[in-house]
């Protein structure tokens, strides 16, 4: 199988954050609808999905740790979109979210999901934010199976 797969996820205890990028809205508006829809689908309740909006991706650390010590959610998912220009800003921003996401991933015991596409080309982003290939709904998914991962280790 390539992807993957998940098993039936019951989210109906569980708040969800989302911190998500304006930068390449096009992009990180159709992460977001298919990224609450898997929530939804998994009986998270609408009213526990907060959603932080932040200007780009190297925002998104930020907002995600304040989701979490703010608005105690069980799980971030952090939608953005880099995509590759000619200065050496693509390399800085992926460098810098990336560990910002790990860190808080490691630090603050709450699952930080990377929704972040890296790409070369906007044909690339487009295809991995659309029609049936949309990563939003995985990552959605993601942010579920770590939260209940993460309740379950806090009841032992
Ligand atoms: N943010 C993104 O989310 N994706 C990008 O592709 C992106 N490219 C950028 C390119 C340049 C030259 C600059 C200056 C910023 C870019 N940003 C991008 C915004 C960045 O994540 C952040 O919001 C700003 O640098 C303010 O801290």
């Amino acid at each position: 199988m390539k992807g993957i797969e998940f098993k039936n996820l019951d989210g109906s205890d569980l708040k969800i954050g989302i911190a998500k990028s304006r930068w390449n809205s096009f992009i990180t508006d159709p992460l977001l609808e298919k990224c609450k829809q898997a929530l939804l689908d998994s009986n998270v309740k609408e009213e526990n999905i907060i959603v932080y909006e932040v200007p780009g991706s190297y925002e998104l650390p930020f907002a995600a740790s304040k989701l979490i010590k703010k608005q105690q959610v069980d799980a971030v998912v952090c939608l953005g979109s880099l995509i590759k220009g000619e200065t050496m800003h693509f390399e800085y921003i992926a460098e810098a979210v990336t560990q910002g996401i790990t860190r808080l991933n490691l630090e603050t015991d709450i699952p930080v999901i990377f929704g972040v596409l890296t790409c070369l080309t906007e044909e690339q982003a487009i295809e991995r934010s659309s029609g049936k290939k949309n990563n939003g709904y995985e990552w959605g998914l993601s942010a579920i199976e770590m939260a209940l991962l993460g309740k379950m280790q806090k009841d032992l």
